[in-house]
């Protein structure tokens, strides 16, 4: 096995010589760049608490005994290059480019890097050069925060799982029947009367703007974008506990903690409704540093056809109107899109329709990335509507020729959502998304024609021991040789 990355780099070589050994004179080399300088300080951090070395970070030059991370004008996206001498680590690229470099060298320390107490070990790193770019742009996951409720920690737990399998996008599911979690200060009631409650009637929650912020900057750290998602006009119920005038009837429905859908709706066809999304919008628009805000659109039972598009259109005005672009289920694809306006296709043709619009897909396939699938029917957590879905499966699928019209071009990345009826807590979340979020990461990440199952299964098998330093709890899946 040439090596036990993942997700496999677009080409690897091992070169002639010895290894770089990581010792007590080691250091990390940033140049000016305050990305680069951030990243070297968080892979500082990650390096003494495991080797117990002080690793200094520094600005200046020195050629041996030192992790180089050089910001390179002439790089694009996310590429970096990574090479290994007996005198140092070399890493070049974007600054995003950097940080996905480091994941690969973390990937290519013992496993034993990952603790966070002090170990003694040979702390070597194999004399190698890699050249690296992700094959696509979007490459996420989704938690959902709505059906059940996860504070601050957890939901950072879970970024650091993407940050480690170069993922770049985490879209949260921030509003459903079941809660609604995000504090909007001209709508205070949203969060104070929509925020108590989750499936199975536990005490739910909601972050504070300033708890979101901070969310998005532990993101941002990472280069990963946060997608904050307002689900509407369906799985609203939640909100109209809050605002009982956007329903059509006016009636304040109870709190809802069961886990059916599309039986709720913001009443499409009245100003106050509009009026609210507008402040829920603008006030989520100026927390997001990211480009996208998703509005979901899912499973709509109670408005008419007309209805819908007539308000999906309406809202995909208000969010560019506050400078961000729409993203929306696949089903937003029966209205007329804007060109720069996404669809998320999960399960059937409207996808197709949203391209006629001109707009772009994010494939999350739901019987090959929804991992919120049981892994087989012995699986106790997770739902399995969609398939029962096991590593391979989110593994052995080409988004460019999954879907009949649908082709590479018209695809920005892949999105593996993580819906919470059953899951309580962060080890829940991390027992289904573990090994199926690297697998997925390889489908966004690596070319199509250098995927192979035999190998990712070898190679995804080498990362238990981290997990385990790490704390992640994960499925064994008996397809995997751990
Ligand atoms: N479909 C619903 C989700 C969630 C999911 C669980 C979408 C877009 C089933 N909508 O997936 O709210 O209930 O697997």
């Amino acid at each position: 096995m040439a090596h036990s990355i993942v997700p496999a780099p677009v080409s690897f070589t091992r070169n002639e010589g010895e290894p770089f050994t990581l010792d007590s004179t080691s250091s990390i080399v940033v140049g000016t760049d305050a990305e680069v300088a951030r990243t070297g300080e968080m892979l500082a951090v990650l390096l003494r608490a495991s080797t117990g070395y002080a690793i200094p970070v520094r600005a200046d030059s020195v050629t041996t005994g030192a992790i180089i991370l050089r910001a390179n004008p002439a790089a694009s996206g996310e590429e970096y290059q990574l090479r290994v001498t007996r005198d140092s680590v070399r890493i070049a690229g974007t600054p995003s480019g950097i940080f996905r470099g480091v994941q690969t060298l973390r990937q290519l320390l013992p496993p034993a890097i990952e603790s966070h107490m002090k170990l003694n070990g040979t702390w070597t790193v194999p004399a190698v050069t890699i050249e690296d770019r992700p094959r696509f742009a979007w490459r996420g996951s989704m938690l959902d925060v709505a059906r059940h409720f996860f504070t601050v920690d957890e939901v950072k737990q879970f970024i650091d799982l993407l940050a480690l399998y170069k993922l770049n996008v985490l879209h949260l599911h921030l509003a459903d029947d079941q809660g609604w979690r995000i504090e909007i200060k001209s709508r205070p009631r949203l969060a104070e009367m929509g925020g108590v409650t989750q499936v199975g009637g536990g005490p739910g929650g909601f972050y504070t703007q300033a708890e979101y912020a901070d969310i998005v900057r532990y993101a941002q750290e990472r280069f990963i974008s946060i997608v904050p998602e307002i689900d509407m006009p369906g799985h609203t119920n939640a909100a109209l506990i809050a605002h009982p005038e956007l329903s059509c009837s006016r009636i304040a429905p109870a709190p809802y903690t069961g886990t059916e859908v599309g039986w709720s709706a913001f009443c499409p066809n009245k100003e106050e409704t509009y009026a609210l999304i507008d402040d829920v919008i603008r006030e989520l628009a100026a927390l997001t540093p990211g480009r996208y805000i998703h509005v979901g659109g899912d499973e709509v039972e109670v408005l008419t056809h007309e209805e819908y598009i007539r308000f999906i259109e309406r809202v995909q005005d208000i969010v560019v109107r506050h400078g961000k672009e729409m993203v929306g289920w696949e089903e937003v694809g029966k209205a007329r899109l804007r060109p720069t306006t996404l669809a998320q296709q999960w399960k059937s043709d409207s996808a197709l329709l949203a391209l006629k619009s001109g707009a772009k897909l994010i494939m999350s396939p739901s019987p090959r990335a929804y991992l919120d699938m049981k892994y087989t029917d012995a699986t106790e957590l997770g739902l399995k509507w969609a398939a029962l879905i096991e590593v391979a499966d989110v593994y052995n699928w080409d988004p460019a020729t999954y879907q009949a019209g649908v082709t590479e071009r018209d695809i920005v990345g892949v999105e593996g959502p993580i819906w919470s009826e059953t899951l309580r807590n962060i080890t829940a979340v991390q027992y289904l998304a573990m090994p199926r979020l690297p697998a997925l990461a390889e489908v966004g990440w690596t070319p199509q024609s250098a995927r192979e199952w035999e190998s990712f299964r070898v190679r995804v098998a080498a990362h238990a021991p981290r997990w385990n330093y790490l704390g992640v709890n994960y499925h064994r899946s008996p397809q995997i040789p751990w």
